[in-house]
């Protein structure tokens, strides 16, 4: 007999496919709630009448519905997997916030939320359940490469840490969709790069803080000790040398949002 999610055996896809399905479900509550809000802003829109170009409370509304609509309805599917025949290292690409080269022994992750804040060792996040993927890391320059991944989930870590939530439940499948806080705020140590997530795609199941690429630990130009991989992004999210994430109801800064590119770089 097999388990067929050990902790020996990396999760399938299937396993990726299962954990979406209640990710979906639990958008579609979220999104029922943020149509009907709409529609009563919109009645509201029409008794108020126009200012400008456009009612200012239309331009709140559709800012609204965005937000909720993507938190809500965001990647629902799983990225392309591959063989491992066609993984490859990809470039060293973008050095914001890797120096100076961070001590292993002393590495902490800091995970803050409303309710506090939780370091968690390297052992603490090996010791979460392992899942190794192939993905493509699609970098906004135009290049891609394929890439062989072990790491943990995000969201397990988030359960984990009870954080990601304003109770400080775990937000697992019989969380209420409500309770969970809207984004992620990522950074490297030094806070020079720095990443802003919604939840949904912070809760993609093929969200993972990695510790090896092609089956060896991070080299420091990889992001070692710790890196976020999001194939559901473009590359400008998978931030390496990782040293705190903050789960928040603001929408945190992105280095290279602030630099003129799209917050959410989903592809
Ligand atoms: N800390 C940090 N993380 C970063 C970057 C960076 O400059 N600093 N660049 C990003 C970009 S643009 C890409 S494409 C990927 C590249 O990852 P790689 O160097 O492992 O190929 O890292 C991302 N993470
Ligand atoms: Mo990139």
């Amino acid at each position: 007999m097999t388990k067929p999610n050990g902790p020996d055996s990396p999760p399938t896809d299937d396993e990726t496919r299962r954990r979406l399905g209640r990710m979906t479900r639990r958008g579609l509550a979220i999104g029922g709630a943020a149509i009907l809000a709409g529609v009563a802003g919109r009645h509201w829109i029409y008794r108020t009448g126009e200012e400008g170009m456009l009612a200012w409370p239309l331009r709140r509304v559709l800012g609204f519905d965005e937000r909720i609509g993507r938190a809500a309805f965001g990647p629902s599917r799983p990225t392309p997997t591959f063989p491992l025949a066609r993984a490859r290292m990809p470039r060293v690409n973008g050095s914001y916030g890797l120096d100076p080269a961070p001590d292993l022994d002393k590495f902490r992750l800091r995970v803050e939320g409303p309710g506090g804040a939780r370091p968690f060792t390297l052992a603490e996040i090996k010791a979460l359940p392992r899942v190794e993927m192939i993905t493509e890391l699609r970098c906004i320059e135009g290049w891609s490469t394929i890439v062989r991944w072990a790491g943990a989930r995000l969201s397990d870590l988030a359960d984990a840490a009870r954080l990601a939530t304003r109770s400080g439940l775990p937000a697992g499948p019989r969380g209420k969709p409500d309770d969970l806080l809207a984004y992620a705020s990522l950074a490297t140590p030094d806070g020079r790069y720095y990443v802003g997530l919604d939840a949904a795609s912070a809760r993609h199941p093929q969200t993972l803080l990695c510790y090896e690429m092609d089956g060896r630990p991070l080299t420091p130009g990889h992001g070692a000790p710790l890196r976020l991989t999001i194939p559901v992004k473009y590359g400008i999210k998978s931030i390496k040398n990782l040293g705190s994430i903050r789960f928040t109801d603001a929408r945190p800064a992105d280095f290279w949002a602030d630099r003129g590119y799209d917050w959410y770089a989903g592809h």
